[in-house]
């Protein structure tokens, strides 16, 4: 078997490559785990702006990829940046972080929302204050409130996972879910995209979805218990890099062989997974070019030139016979820039 681009892989993949090897050899670090720095705006000549990115979550390689594609294009555009995040993906902690971010009234917001409904009024009043909002991965139930929304095509995500644990099991079997919680915008669409996936396997039988709270300890003992309910499971689909950690500590720990596992996210412990042969494929997004964008569609915002109200980025499907491919290794997540 060998996989290369998901379908949805075009221009948006290839420009996000670029805009992360300039992350790289930009001079900022990891501001979502440092707690916040910020980076002065070096270059431009027309109005240097304010802007803050809140992450998910610190430290979550997804959004440290993010943050490095964002600060080579603020960085290029002569945007002050600022990078924080929650401790946890968890709205009752980016709740206080938006607040305080508010109370300094940046230009703009790339935010991406720890829950589709409880965050939007934390948002609404960044948008009241007057901060230009961009929505950045994960969305809102109302998202009218933001210039501009910048994500993977999450359901088209979910139902390329099905069809990946399709051809892996032959067409027939048990498949499982294991996801994070309810309300997040991205991963509820990639297990709504799965489920309407299996719909063209008939052979496949569903045995359930599980929540793991973003705690990859958790995705462990849903994996075991699992498998202790249905020994016979085939396959499961893991929604997002914790998940996929602890799908395969799991499947370690069961000392289970054979079970295939598709995952969202490609973060250096889940390529390790891959290459150790307990996950199967990575469906890898392009974090660095939702960051590049973010920056873009602010700028476009505060200039009053046009905005795109919804961009689609892509993804690259990494498996083991395709893992040295350039392609690949360039949508690998970064812990650093
Ligand atoms: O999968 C990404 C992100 O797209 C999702 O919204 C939350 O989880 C991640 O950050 C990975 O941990």
């Amino acid at each position: 078997m060998r996989w290369t681009k998901g379908p949805a892989l075009g221009a948006a993949a290839v420009l996000a490559v670029g805009g992360l090897a300039a992350g790289c050899g930009s001079s900022s670090n990891d501001k979502s785990s440092t707690g916040g720095a910020s980076t002065a705006a070096s270059s431009g000549g027309g109005k240097s702006y304010d802007m803050t990115l809140i992450t998910g979550v610190k430290g979550d390689e997804f959004y440290v990829t993010m943050g490095c594609g964002a600060q080579a294009e603020a960085s290029r555009q002569g945007v002050n940046l600022n990078i924080q995040g929650p401790d946890q993906f968890d709205p009752s902690l980016q709740t206080p972080i938006v607040n305080a971010v508010a109370a300094k009234k940046p230009d703009a917001v790339l935010i991406a929302p720890t829950d589709s409904k409880a965050m939007f009024a934390p948002i609404q009043q960044l948008s009241s204050g007057g901060s230009k909002i961009v929505l950045v991965d994960t969305t809102l139930d109302q998202p009218a409130v933001a210039v501009s929304q910048i994500s993977s095509d999450n359901v088209a995500g979910g139902r390329q996972a099905a069809a990946a644990i399709s051809r892996l099991v032959g067409g027939s079997g048990k498949v499982a879910i294991v996801n994070v919680k309810p309300g997040i915008s991205t991963t509820d669409q990639r297990s709504q995209g799965f489920k309407d996936g299996l719909r063209a396997s008939p052979g496949l039988s569903f045995v359930g979805e599980q929540f793991d709270d973003d705690d990859p300890a958790r995705a462990a003992s849903i994996t075991k218990s699992m498998l202790a309910k249905d020994p016979d499971l085939k396959a499961i689909f893991a929604t997002n890099i914790l998940a996929a950690e602890g799908v395969a500590s799991g499947l370690r720990e069961a000392g289970k062989r054979g079970v295939r596992v598709v995952t969202f996210d490609a973060g250096p412990k889940n390529v390790e997974d891959l290459r150790a042969g307990t996950v199967q494929a990575l469906i890898a997004q392009d974090p660095a070019a939702i960051g590049r964008d973010g920056i873009d569609q602010a700028v476009a915002a505060l200039k009053g030139t046009t905005t795109k109200p919804r961009i689609t980025t892509g993804f690259t499907t990494i498996t083991r016979d395709n893992l040295s491919d350039p392609a690949s290794q360039a949508a690998i997540y970064k812990s650093g820039c």
